[in-house]
């Protein structure tokens, strides 16, 4: 037997479900099953296009990833609130009642959700991978204990998340789930495909964490900052709060390829605190987001409207945090 396996590419959780589903098939299934892992990506049009391919002795498995009513989908696991495409899709999965297919939107991470399920309706011994699965509830559900621990990210599994997120080397993606499957995770944050990868994200962490210590501005429990001319950098939603720990709100503007970006958060290691509903505001602006977190997004010449609207929305961020003492 031959297993496909699709799963979410570029995230930790993806990488990790995809290494415990095949040690799960391997124990449990058919101990000489092999394997192929296929990234997935969101994205428009049909995502699935060559996902599923025909063959004898074929299986294929989704992780982490998005519902297809294939015929061809022998197993699914997934925890994504945006997990089915259309209502029919939804209809179909409802329907199926398929005994191998799973679906928890309640669930922190695909990780834990597919160890779970797999110990106790299919007798899978996961206790060699007890680390992992907390380390990918923990980062899939960005649980970090604290603004130093998201941001310096010094922990091996968070050097990994960074890692996974960057790394676009199909051979390496490969090298990678081989290694959840073998490895502590120390031992594989200190390989050399591993160290070499994140240098730059963290000469960049470094930069932008200079960069806010030269710009940003913490008024009346608010953190401003404007980095439109670094357009260069990915600036972490975490780091104005390792900066600022005790900031209530951010918002912040930045340049992105084809647009002006006003983000707005509110502080996630004191959640209690929140009285600004940042999607209601955002949405006034013609944003979005969640409640604790949105964004604006508005046209690369429209810096200058993006700059008054970032100032009204901080106006409005700094009564809320006033009264939340
Ligand atoms: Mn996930």
């Amino acid at each position: 037997m031959h297993v496909r396996v699709l799963y979410h590419d570029n995230c930790f959780d993806g990488a990790t479900s995809a290494a415990l589903f095949s040690e799960f098939y391997r124990q449990r299934i058919n101990a000489h099953a092999t394997f192929s892992f296929v990234g997935m990506n969101h994205g428009p049009g049909d995502v699935f296009a060559g996902a599923f391919v025909d063959g004898p002795e074929l299986e294929h498995v989704c992780v982490d990833f998005r519902y297809s009513a294939d015929p061809r989908l022998g197993w699914w696991f997934d925890h994504h609130q945006s997990a089915f495409m259309s209502d029919a899709d939804a209809a179909h999965f409802r329907s199926a009642q398929h005994a191998h297919h799973f679906y928890d939107p309640a669930a922190q991470s695909c990780s834990k959700f597919l160890a779970d399920r797999c110990r106790s309706e299919f007798g899978f011994d996961d206790s060699a991978f007890s680390n992992l699965i907390a380390w990918a509830d923990l980062i899939d559900g960005a649980r970090f204990a604290s603004p130093e621990q998201a941001v310096m990210c010094e922990e091996s599994a968070l050097k990994l998340m960074l890692w996974v997120e960057q790394n676009r080397d199909p051979s390496l993606k490969l090298r990678f789930i081989a290694d959840l499957q073998t490895r502590a995770l120390d031992e594989i944050a200190a390989q050399s495909y591993v160290q070499t990868g994140i240098a730059p994200l963290l000469r960049q962490r470094d930069e932008v964490l200079t960069m806010l210590k030269e710009r940003a501005i913490l008024s009346d429990g608010v953190v401003t900052y404007d980095a439109v001319d670094k357009a260069h950098l990915q600036i972490s939603k975490f780091a104005p709060y390792f900066l600022f720990p005790e900031a209530h709100y951010v918002v912040g503007l930045s340049s992105l390829p084809g647009r002006t970006k006003i983000s707005v958060g509110s502080n996630p290691w004191r959640s209690e605190r929140r009285t600004a509903n940042i999607a209601t505001l955002c949405g006034r602006y013609g944003g979005g987001g969640h409640p604790a977190v949105g964004a604006v997004s508005l046209k690369t010449d429209e810096v200058a409207t993006a700059k008054q609207y970032a100032s009204e929305i901080a106006t409005v961020l700094r009564q809320a945090a006033r009264q939340e003492g």
